[in-house]
């Protein structure tokens, strides 16, 4: 198993390190056994109850918010620009620490969890963009590939406003070929002819509930085909401290909370006072570039 920096520097191009590992979970304490099953078969597990009535009205006007304040900044950020902001917004750190959620990652990954980076994926209605057919793995630097992604739900899903859908059972293909995905589509990446690989799932949800899939699952979501009802999920993303980064990505880990336990080496995230939207390093450099033309 690859959990130190020295054997991640000896990975070469070929050697992506892209795997999954099946879950040995004899006792889960919040799935049950048959759901740890059919997280190793089809590589995720839906849906899962997860906030309250009252949390889930909090976590949509918590939302609302953020999006509002966005927009008061004026500057190209859109509804998808929410991204690592846990470091930032006390309100998606505390997310990222809920009990319930976090039983169900233990269950999966152990009982110390780091969550090291997070995302609002949020289709307004009738947005064009997809998000392309990918797996996480192919984007990110983590090794080994171990990350689970809770995707929480802020409105109801269903087919109407375009859930996110998984290739059932693809996680087991190690990395998948991609190319340059559309212009208008959310991520950049986009692998052709992906029902090949596995039967395609609608991950529909009740606002409140979740999902979990593993990072080397094919997914990905068409625009939303709703005039009227917005389509939107935070995106919570979790390791055990065992895994490592790809060297030229160290910084990667550094945005990390840990959430349970200990033993997490690249640092912790404390509790933000409040709730910050400013730019990003990334959002400044893209916001000159555009000023600059
Ligand atoms: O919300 C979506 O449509 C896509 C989300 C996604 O790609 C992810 O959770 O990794």
């Amino acid at each position: 198993m690859l959990d130190s920096n020295e054997s991640l520097a000896e990975l070469t191009k070929e050697d992506t390190g892209i795997d999954f590992l099946p879950i040995n979970n004899a006792q889960p304490k919040r799935l049950t056994p048959k759901q740890i099953v059919s997280f190793n078969d089809q590589g995720y597990i839906s849906p899962l109850p997860a906030l309250s009535v009252d949390e889930t009205q909090w976590h949509r006007d918590y939302f609302d918010r953020l999006l509002d304040n966005l927009a008061d900044f004026r500057d190209s950020r859109d509804a998808y620009s929410i991204m690592n902001y846990h470091d930032q917004c006390k309100g998606i750190w505390q997310l990222a620490q809920h009990p319930v959620i976090l039983d169900y990652v233990e269950d999966l990954i152990g009982p110390d969890i780091v969550c090291w980076t997070s995302h609002y994926f949020c289709k307004l209605p009738s947005d064009p963009k997809p998000v392309a057919w990918h797996q996480d793995a192919t984007y990110w630097p983590i090794r080994p590939t171990r990350t689970v992604t809770v995707w929480l739900a802020i409105d109801d899903v269903d087919i109407s406003n375009s859930p996110m859908e998984f290739i059932s059972g693809s996680h087991t293909l190690g990395a998948i070929e991609y190319q340059k995905a559309s212009d208008n589509a959310v991520l950049a990446q986009e692998i052709p002819d992906a029902s090949t690989y596995g039967t395609p799932y609608a991950n529909i949800l009740p606002a409140g509930s979740m999902s979990i899939h593993t990072s080397t699952l094919i997914h990905g979501s068409k625009p939303n085909q709703s005039d009227s009802k917005r389509r939107c999920g935070l995106t919570l993303r979790y390791i055990p401290p065992t895994c490592g980064v790809l060297p030229y990505a160290i910084s990667s880990l550094h945005r990390g909370i840990v959430c349970r336990g200990n033993g997490f080496p690249w640092g912790h995230i404390p509790e933000p006072a409040g709730e910050d939207l400013s730019p990003k390093p990334w959002h400044r450099k893209q916001v000159n570039a555009k000023n600059s033309k």
